[in-house]
């Protein structure tokens, strides 16, 4: 198996979509799903920008589905190239994860009789982030009349959502087309302009129709010899950062286009490559394995954790499909602070600051939504796109199959435990970075903001402060009280905000008071904290997920566990049965061990861990990789082993077809999290980096980097020995747990 490649050697129409999704290339300004050139029914081109979002038609605000350059008519003596009809003698494809490159090659019989091979490639450029190239190479086993058609084509949607208003086409003297429209609500001025060029002389010309611009070229071949096309295009829109009034998409475009000529395709791929081969030499992950599957699945982790964020601008998100396709809208969701940002913390600490000040840009509409829901301080939206649009969850969607119903969704006004998962994510950055600057600027303002809003929102109940009426991590509850997860996050948070508030200085508390009612924190803190609830263990050691959990209806977990399709469940029962039944879409109660592990005795941690694991269905794409990492920190090494696989094959698995809207982001920083956090027992705590690696049976040995506090080190673990080499910087302190290394294997 090649561990950084993704292909496919059989042509298969009902796999269009996953490959769109799991070879989507990208570098976190674009995203383009690798798509075929040619068009077919299940085919889901779409290309979007980061942060380019729009609400048309009264829907909530999504990503938009921004004009399509990869689209390429190929006629052979007027035939068009089509693998459903002629003879398909030879056919495989793959995206090369190494540099970024994606190839098909085809050798197909046309129904003319002329045997044509085909090499396709296609690169999102990591140097020139707003040029898309490709490459088209034909060799007939005849001579031949080729004829071309290529260009930007403004017909894409997002399930039929069209984004744009009426497109500006042009043609330029020196054969560039270009598009130009605006978004319908949010009017983002949107360019595409591309370039068609040929290794031959050709008769060239331009054709429109209603959305599009297309480039078409007619030559003739010889025989046996390869004719070249190569399609450069260029992106720019109105939201890039740095754009100012003065400038203009269109000029936009004509510069990155003119750059990205004059390297050619050939060019782009080196530069592109070189930048992919700075990124695995600083970031590989090696997992020696006798099944290369896992060497395999963290390089697609990787891979996508790398495209996914834009490094640059900290006005921008990562979506829960990130920018692979149009599932969740491209909405943020608790999935980056919990599940994402930990690999930027640890490897990428500059742009995990820009995640978080992503989130920072959100705090006032934040407080707004608080003040709608009669609440004090930052209410952060459980969906977010761009700043300006506060809350985007949708308030119903799908449909109930037992009640032929569409679902209301409550989790914009229940799912608070965001709010806490925030506030976590940014004390984490902070341990893991030591950066004071940022904590300074943004980060206490948030989790003081965050922790006036769990002030205003705990309930005082049997003489102690409650959190009532919430959903929980896991999302088959609507409406419980007292989550475990959400109980103590909000009570970590009171924890942070306290800190802050004892060790402020007057200069910054006088800052702060403009936004936040310090005085008000510093009286009701210690109240409420005292009364707080924390749920605790049970006579049987089980602490509850919340209140009454232990008594619901039990069912047979084996039905609906290990299936091939998750939410099976929903086949049998209604939404309203479930949520009363003790069955847990994903990690819940066991979230908490992993985020504040320290708070419990091993005891607890492995009888929960036990408890939860049998009715926890995993239907959720955000729960294996927990369920592992939480097995490793307890030992338990085939569990945990037998999850990480289960996880990595969330989108890498031959049976799913969830991944068709999109790869499954948190589930992918999922990946990196079983293997450092879980595996390599990774974890910053207050005042060092703790290392207790274990080494599942699956695995002979791995080394992963790891920055903490601005030093890089590499833990390189095996059967024999645990090393943290420091490999820049200075030393920290590191706790490394050598004596549960020697002899692992035989535990
Ligand atoms: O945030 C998750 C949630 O936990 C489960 N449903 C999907 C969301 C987006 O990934």
């Amino acid at each position: 198996m090649e561990t950084y490649k993704i292909s496919e050697n059989k042509f298969n129409t009902d796999k269009l979509q996953k490959f769109e999704s799991i070879a989507c290339q990208g570098n976190g300004y674009m995203g383009v799903r690798n798509s075929l050139e040619e068009e077919y029914v299940h085919t889901h081109r779409n290309t979007f920008i980061n942060g380019v979002f729009d609400a048309p038609h009264e829907e909530v605000t999504e990503l938009a589905a921004l004009p399509d350059v990869t689209n390429f008519e190929l006629y052979i003596n007027s035939e068009r190239f089509d693998m459903l009809t002629g003879t398909v003698n030879k056919y495989e494809r793959s995206l090369n994860m190494k540099n970024g490159e994606s190839v098909r090659r085809v050798t197909r019989t046309g129904e003319n009789g002329i045997k044509v091979t085909y090499v396709f490639s296609r690169l999102a450029s990591q140097t020139h982030r707003h040029i898309v190239a490709e490459r088209v190479q034909i060799i007939c086993d005849s001579d031949a009349q080729i004829r071309v058609v290529t260009g930007i084509d403004g017909k894409m949607t997002n399930s039929g959502a069209q984004h744009f208003g009426p497109a500006e086409l042009r043609s330029y003297s020196d054969r560039r087309i270009g598009l130009y429209a605006k978004t319908l609500q949010s009017q983002v001025d949107v360019g595409v302009q591309s370039v068609l060029k040929s290794s031959e002389d050709n008769k060239y010309s331009v054709k429109t129709d209603r959305r599009g611009v297309f480039s078409c070229m007619q030559l003739s071949v010889n025989k046996g010899e390869p004719v070249v096309f190569e399609k450069i295009s260029a992106y720019a829109t109105s939201r890039d950062l740095g754009f100012s009034e003065n400038d203009s998409v269109e000029e936009k475009c004509k510069k990155y286009l003119y750059d990205a000529v004059q390297l050619g395709y050939d060019g782009l791929l080196k530069l592109s490559a070189e930048a992919w081969n700075n990124f695995w030499e600083t970031n590989t992950i090696t997992i020696a394995s006798d099944n290369k599957f896992y060497q395999k699945a963290v390089n697609f982790a990787l891979y996508h954790l790398h495209i996914m964020a834009n490094c640059e601008d900290n006005r921008l998100g990562i979506g829960a499909k990130a920018l692979s396709g149009e599932g969740y809208k491209g909405h943020s969701f608790w999935d980056t602070e919990i599940f994402i940002l930990p690999y930027y913390i640890y490897t990428e600490p500059q742009t995990a600051r820009k995640l978080l000040e992503y989130r920072y840009s959100l705090l006032e509409k934040s407080r707004e939504k608080a003040k709608k829901y009669g609440f004090n301080g930052a209410m952060y939206p459980w969906e977010a796109a761009w700043s300006d649009d506060g809350e985007t969850c949708p308030l119903s969607g799908g449909m109930d199959l037992e009640t032929g119903k569409s679902i209301e969704i409550h989790a914009s006004e229940k799912e608070v435990h965001i709010n806490a998962d925030i506030a976590y994510a940014v004390w984490h950055y902070y341990i893991a970075t030591g950066d004071k600057d940022f904590m300074e600027k943004y980060g206490c303002e948030m989790i003081l903001s965050i922790a006036e809003f769990w002030l205003s929102r705990v309930e005082e109940r049997n003489g102690r402060y409650e959190i009532l009426d919430v959903i929980g991590p896991d999302e088959y509850k609507d409406g419980i009280d007292n989550n475990a997860y959400t109980n103590y996050m909000a009570y970590f948070n009171f924890c942070l905000a306290q800190e802050i508030i004892q060790n402020i200085s007057d200069e910054y508390r006088k800052e702060f008071e403009k936004k936040i009612d310090i005085n008000g924190l510093e009286i009701c803190l210690p109240q409420v904290m005292d009364k707080m609830y924390l749920p605790e263990p049970d006579e049987n050691g089980i602490i509850p997920q919340f209140d009454g959990f232990r008594d619901l209806k039990d069912v047979d977990y084996s039905l609906y566990k290990n299936k091939e399709k998750v939410g099976m469940i929903f086949d049998d029962y209604s939404f309203e049965e479930i949520n009363k039944m003790r069955v847990c879409k994903q990690a819940d109660l066991v979230m908490l061990f992993y985020t504040l592990r320290n708070q419990f005795d091993n005891e607890t941690v492995k009888r929960n861990f036990e408890y939860y694991e049998n009715c926890t269905l995993h239907d959720s794409s955000l729960s294996l990789c927990i369920h592992s990492l939480m097995a490793s920190r307890l030992n338990m090494l085939d569990t945990a082993f037998k999850l990480f696989h289960k996880c990595c094959e969330v989108d890498l698995g031959d049976n799913t077809d969830n991944s068709d809207s999109g790869i499954h982001s948190a589930s992918i920083g999922g990946i990196w999290l079983a293997v450092v956090m879980g595996f390599g027992g990774v974890k910053a705590e207050n005042d060092a980096l703790t290392v207790e690696p274990v080494l599942p049976d699956g695995i002979n040995s791995y080394s992963l980097p790891i920055i903490y506090r601005g030093s890089k080190y590499r833990l390189t673990v095996s059967a024999d020995e645990a090393d943290m080499e420091r490999l820049s910087g200075e030393q920290q302190t590191i706790i490394l747990n050598r004596n549960n290394i020697t002899g692992l294997r035989n535990k």
